[in-house]
């Protein structure tokens, strides 16, 4: 019996992966180099600090951990300016339906996401109400695929692993979701997602029932 759904936050209900893209490429190349977006794609649910390691050894470059928090705040910063102009026309396609579908059922609403602005971003898009727990990156140790996110989640709204589904686009966030015990359904390509249970393109069209029949 399905209780909630967990809701990765990047990727899943706001497209915000460009944006952090957007910051750390200015980063890299104020320090003299480039990342792709290939590369970006593997930062896609992992850490602020945990990408900018990443990153840091992309481009061979070794800093000071005082170095780091201040190059961490500063791409924050830039990350800000650009999300604080995002409106409710910026929630991907499908997921206000999708989440006006839940609402009609007794299923409770998470979100299980590694940023530590998720709070900030939901309420510029006007879906902070439509949550019943917030697990953000203030509220836990470990990213993903550490499970730790997903099941805080389940613990705040009193639910075990077998009664949650993940929803997440990352492969990080995806094996966070199993190492969590939990069904994950990927958001993005099959090929890529390929330890999720079921893989969907978005949420475009997505009927609750067919779902939980499917999974
Ligand atoms: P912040 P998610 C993740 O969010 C992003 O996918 C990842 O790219 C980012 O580095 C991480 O949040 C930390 O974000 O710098 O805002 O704390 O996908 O878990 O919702
Ligand atoms: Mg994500």
């Amino acid at each position: 019996m399905i209780k909630a759904f967990l809701f990765d936050l990047d990727g899943v209900i706001v497209e915000t992966a460009i944006f952090h893209y957007q910051a750390w490429r200015k980063m890299a190349n104020d320090l003299g180099f480039d990342i792709s977006e290939e590369f970006n794609e593997g930062l896609k649910g992992v850490s602020r600090m945990d990408s900018l390691d990443l990153i840091l050894k992309h481009g061979g470059v070794e800093l000071s951990e005082d170095q780091k928090l201040e190059l961490a705040a500063k791409k924050n910063e830039h990350y800000l300016s650009l999300v604080s102009k995002m409106t409710p026309d910026d929630i991907l396609p499908g997921v206000q339906d999708f989440f006006k579908q839940i609402k009609q059922t007794d299923v409770k609403i998470g979100l299980g996401s590694v940023s530590k602005n998720a709070k900030m971003i939901l309420e510029g898009v006007g879906l902070l109400d439509d949550f019943d727990a917030i697990i953000d990156g203030t509220k836990i140790s470990k990213g993903k695929p550490d499970p730790e996110v997903f099941l805080k989640g389940a613990a705040e709204l009193g639910f075990s692993q077998n009664e949650c589904i993940v929803f997440e686009d990352a492969v990080a966030g995806v094996e966070a979701g199993k190492n969590a015990g939990m069904k994950v359904v990927g958001i993005g390509k099959a090929e890529i997602l390929t330890k999720a249970d079921i893989v969907l393109a978005g949420f475009e069209g997505l009927e609750l029932a067919e779902l939980l029949r499917q999974i």
